[in-house]
């Protein structure tokens, strides 16, 4: 099993916590906020760090390593939804250089296969070159659950693009079974997929899925930022609920502007994890090791 995968199975126990916050708002600060008031209540947190003006690069004090800090002190990883989808040579560029760095501060990043399977390779080998150290020294949010316990593994895990959530996309069976086969091919690399459900099938897949399109329904919501499930957005999001993306077996439910555009974003965070907890507790436990 991917490093990575083992360690995000054991903080989703310790945390009780199916919940990846998507930090869909457009400004650094705001974002590191939003990350504070979210930690103790989730295991993943995603960005989208291009849409983020105000980005420090100072790779030792600036929004990629503070980001990094906070995920130390409140024990969650950082997952870069960047959605590589490039020939090799460039994806390593976009991977490891420009102003966000992503490689220096995102445990996982994720990828189309579009571009055939050598994305996932050149991905690969531009993390294999990181250093290994995540350099943010101490800004103000220092590690303090630090033990042996919940050293991070030095490894940089990848996520495979295998189905959307938008209305009419192309990612059909046969591209999501191709995609499957891929992962096979790195599972040195590749955590899993997101995904509609889970896609385990051999006896050997141990891949996670990580399903965004989720909300709860109006009338359990604590205020009226969600979309309703079983609808779409303006622009084709489709959503289901926590407790159905659960039971149908996804590891991890990523919410948005569910979260980020709610009164009191920490509340209605806790409110998810609680929600999907429970369908966590109450699912038959599935062969993926989602108990071990
Ligand atoms: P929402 O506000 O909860 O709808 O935000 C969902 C987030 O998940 C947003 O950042 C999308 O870019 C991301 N997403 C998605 O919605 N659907 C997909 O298939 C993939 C990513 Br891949």
């Amino acid at each position: 099993m991917h490093p990575l995968t083992s360690y995000l199975r054991r903080l989703i126990r310790h945390k009780r916590s199916n919940l990846c916050v998507s930090a869909d708002i457009t400004n650094a600060d705001e974002m590191l906020a939003l990350a504070r008031a979210v930690g103790p209540s989730i295991v993943v947190f995603k960005t989208h760090a291009d849409i983020l003006s105000g980005w420090d690069p100072d790779p030792v004090h600036g929004t990629g390593a503070k980001l990094a800090a906070i995920a130390r002190k409140y024990l969650f990883l950082v997952f870069e939804d960047r959605k590589f989808a490039d020939i090799g040579f460039t994806v390593q560029l976009q991977y490891a250089g420009g102003v966000h760095r992503i490689v220096d501060w995102a445990h996982i990043v994720n990828a189309h296969v579009i571009s055939g399977p050598d994305v996932v390779r050149a991905l690969q080998e531009a993390a294999d070159s990181w250093g290994g150290e995540e350099i943010n020294e101490d800004v103000g949010d220092a590690q303090e659950s630090g033990s042996d316990t919940w050293k991070l593994p030095s490894k940089r895990g990848l996520l495979l693009l295998a189905q959307m959530t938008s209305a009419g996309n192309f990612l059909n069976e046969e591209y999501t079974s191709n995609c499957v086969a891929i992962a096979r091919q790195y599972r040195e690399f590749v955590m899993g997929f997101i995904a509609l459900k889970p896609l385990n099938s051999q006896p050997e897949d141990d891949f996670i899925v990580m399903t965004p399109g989720c909300s709860l329904p109006p009338e359990e919501s604590l205020d009226d930022s969600e979309f309703v499930p079983g609808s779409e957005d303006a622009l084709g999001q489709q959503y289901v609920t926590p407790k159905e993306l659960i039971l149908r077996g996804c590891d991890i439910v990523i919410v948005g502007r569910g979260i980020c555009n709610a009164t009191d974003p920490s509340a209605k965070a806790e409110q998810y994890r609680g929600v999907a907890w429970q369908a966590y507790e109450e699912r038959p436990k599935l062969e993926s090791g989602d108990d071990i």
